[in-house]
């Protein structure tokens, strides 16, 4: 089954959302509109501006309002995407080349600068400061994660807290305060959008521990990117912090640097899929969807919850 039919009866609203993605990266130069339309037109899940719309029913939906959130959060979303490739110096994304590949570095700032401006445009159009504070703080929350990363490449003396902490500021964050906001600009009750923060964040923790996985057992097709981006990059994920309790593979770790080449890690990635690490890692972001789970059980039933309940549990089974 596909993603997209979990919520066939959003397809409309999704259209209009691809249409406002369209038109808000144009611009007058068409240095900035290209590099922007190359990245939506790569693709991509939309899973932000989904968890935006199923949040917002529990509210006075109003495709006309909740378009503005739901743009916001992907475009700060691609914002992010661009800026990491940069900083990756990553030549494919979602299957094709990056903006950075295909221009350079220099454009892929701008474009990710401007993404970034235009995310907070749209935002304007809902006049609520908590809307704001909590898009501010974020984005703050965001380019934390991005640095602690930066900080804690090649670092094999890490802890499963430092771990954590880094994928709540880099990818659970930013779905926790889609469902929150989806929530807040429908005008739903305050112990509403709260706890559809909770539940976006544990679903969050889920998706970038499925992606940490989905690293090493993916195929580059369904990666859009080579198998092992994560390591080469230096990047100590949680198949990888499991693996670090076994000393001979620490010693392996620790050859690792920013010259390690594809094919030197490779008898890496072979160790991993041979031993239990993935499973030890697909039980921890288990619970996390447990939690999300339990959260759910908390808000009111309906077409929204029902949703909600089949795309985490979609989640955790993804292989894209
Ligand atoms: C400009 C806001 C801003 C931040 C700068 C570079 C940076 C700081 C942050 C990068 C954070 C980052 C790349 C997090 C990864 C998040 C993640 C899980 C990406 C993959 O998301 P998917 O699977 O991608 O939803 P698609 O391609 O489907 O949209």
């Amino acid at each position: 089954m596909k993603f997209k039919t979990l919520y066939t009866f959003l397809k409309n609203d999704l259209d209009l959302i691809e249409q406002e993605l369209e038109k808000t990266v144009m611009s007058d130069y068409s240095m900035l509109s290209d590099a922007g339309l190359h990245l939506l037109q790569a693709g991509g899940k939309r899973i932000r501006p989904v968890f935006v719309l199923l949040s917002a029913m529990f509210g006075t939906y109003d495709i006309q309002r909740i378009k503005h959130v739901a743009v916001s959060l992907e475009m700060i979303h691609m914002a992010s995407l661009v800026h990491d490739d940069v900083i990756d110096d990553a030549d494919l994304r979602r299957g094709k080349p990056t903006i950075k590949a295909k221009w350079d570095n220099r454009i892929a700032m701008y474009t990710g600068d401007y993404l970034l401006a235009c995310s907070l445009e749209a935002m304007t159009k809902i006049e609520n400061p908590l809307a704001h504070r909590l898009l501010s703080k974020t984005i703050v929350d965001v380019c934390l994660g991005e640095i602690e990363q930066i900080k804690d490449k090649y670092h094999v003396d890490q802890s499963l807290r430092t771990y954590l902490k880094r994928i709540k500021r880099k990818t659970a964050i930013l779905i926790a305060a889609s469902c929150q906001l989806g929530a807040i600009a429908a005008g739903a009750p305050e112990q509403i959008h709260r706890k559809l923060y909770w539940y976006g964040y544990f679903v969050g923790m889920s998706f970038q521990i499925t992606d940490d996985i989905l690293d090493f057992t993916a195929t580059e097709e369904e990666l859009g990117k080579p198998v092992g981006s994560d390591l080469l990059q230096g990047n100590i994920t949680l198949p990888v912090l499991f693996a670090l309790e076994d000393p001979m593979f620490r010693i392996e770790l620790e050859k690792i640097s920013s010259d390690t080449t594809f094919e030197e890690i490779n008898p890496l990635i072979e160790r991993i899929l041979q031993s239990d690490v993935i499973e030890k890692s697909i039980k921890v972001s288990d619970q996390y969807l447990q939690k999300a789970f339990s959260i759910l059980e908390e808000l009111p039933s309906g077409r929204s919850r029902s949703t909600l309940y089949s795309v985490t549990k979609y989640i955790g089974k993804r292989k894209f």
